[in-house]
């Protein structure tokens, strides 16, 4: 823009409700706890917030509520990771401090767009 407010304010470039599970911290494996999370793609961050049927309709938008996490898609890695669960259209988003999640959604068109959506975005920051 002539303003330049990208620069100031991130653009959201993707946000939706998906089933998510850390699996591994710094590279140190941990117990699967699955839970719905909302989830936002601002700029070169995932940022994971509670489930929004939990909260009040505007606690979850960005800015109004403590997101419960952020990761870093700089140099992260985004696989298919059916074999890691037993539930269908899973994927293994990993960081470079070794933090591992998994990502799912019951709807194939949510997931693919999610995949591509990141797989972009990571893509893009390999580049720069
Ligand atoms: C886990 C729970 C998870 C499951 C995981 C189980 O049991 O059922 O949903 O992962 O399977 O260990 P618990 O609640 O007792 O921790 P999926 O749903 O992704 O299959 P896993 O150990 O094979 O990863």
């Amino acid at each position: 823009t002539q303003d330049g407010s990208e620069n100031i304010t991130p653009e959201l470039e993707k946000a939706g409700l998906l089933n998510k599970t850390k699996i591994a911290e710094g590279g140190r494996k941990l117990r699967k706890n699955w839970n719905p999370s909302w989830v936002v793609l601002v700029g070169n961050s995932l940022v994971f917030f509670k489930d929004p049927k939990s909260q009040t309709p505007s606690s979850w938008k960005p800015g109004n509520s403590k997101p419960e996490s952020s990761v870093d898609l700089r140099g992260a890695q985004l696989h298919w990771a059916n074999e890691l669960s037993s539930k269908k259209n899973v994927f293994r988003l990993r960081t470079v401090t070794g933090n591992e999640f998994l990502l799912q959604s019951e709807t194939d068109s949510v997931i693919m767009e999610w995949y591509n959506t990141l797989h972009s975005v990571i893509d893009r920051l390999d580049r720069e």
